[in-house]
């Protein structure tokens, strides 16, 4: 089977991608110039749909059997999971590369993921008003407070706010170094000149941010420069949203 790839991607009100994991893809897509559509999704429509065309669920102890990002590459395979994704798409479309091997990719992942997780309790009222539509929304509303065991505004409560900042604090003083040490040369990228899926994934985070809380945003610009710098170097790869 051939035909033009396909990214499932969660459904908004605006028809434009907001959620990050999603992004990591979408960012890599745009990087490498494949041309792809998007499919929205809502969110309890992503285990049938995928179950549908047999797709395996995700690893035992991932947050969900089966997540967004995914993938139905021309070929008619499909690929859930951003770093599975990253991996396939770098083997089918060399160039230009995400520059895998390097290590920080996978310190990049894993500071975008503990990113998410700080800083998202915080947003999660603004993801249902403004950019959930039904079903997600009630969807989205019943299975976070099964899982937080409160409700969302109890949980931004908690630990969003300045509670969120603060367990993000020693994330962004990574995100600080491996935007600002060690590299070869002076450019805004991890590697320095050379772009790379490590810069993708931590943009994709910022792009998130930007899109649910203009506050929060302005707040993790004014972090570091660093963070400006890359995501304005990153720009041209986040214009495809939709
Ligand atoms: N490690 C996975 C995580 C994917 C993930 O959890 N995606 C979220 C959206 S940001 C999702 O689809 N959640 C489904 C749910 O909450 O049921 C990846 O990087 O692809």
């Amino acid at each position: 089977m051939s035909g033009t790839l396909i990214l499932y991607d969660l459904a908004s009100r605006h028809n434009t991608a907001w959620a990050p994991n999603p992004w990591k893809t979408r960012i890599a897509l745009n990087f490498k110039r494949i041309e792809y559509k998007t499919e929205w999704v809502e969110y309890p429509d992503l285990a049938p749909k995928f179950k549908a065309v047999g797709i395996p669920p995700n690893d035992p102890g991932a947050f969900a059997d089966y997540s967004s990002p995914t993938v139905r590459f021309p070929d008619g395979t499909y690929v859930m999971d951003s770093v599975r994704i990253a991996k396939k798409l770098e083997e089918i479309f060399a160039e230009p590369s995400l520059h895998l091997n390097s290590s920080a990719s996978v310190e990049a992942d894993e500071l975008a993921h503990l990113l998410t997780m700080a800083l998202l309790p915080g947003v999660m009222p603004s993801v249902v008003n403004d950019i959930l539509q039904e079903p997600s929304k009630s969807w989205f509303v019943e299975d976070r407070e099964k899982r937080f065991g409160m409700t969302l505004e109890q949980l931004a409560q908690m630990a969003g706010g300045e509670p969120g900042w603060q367990k993000a604090e020693p994330t962004l003083q990574k995100v600080k170094e491996l935007l600002n040490d060690g590299k070869k040369d002076d450019g805004p990228f991890v590697l320095g000149k050379t772009p790379s899926y490590s810069d993708l994934i931590i943009v994709a985070f910022f792009e998130c941010i930007r899109r649910v809380s203009k506050d929060d945003y302005e707040r993790l610009m004014r972090y570091d420069n660093s963070f400006g710098a890359l995501h304005e170097a990153c720009k041209q790869w986040t214009e495809k949203d939709d």
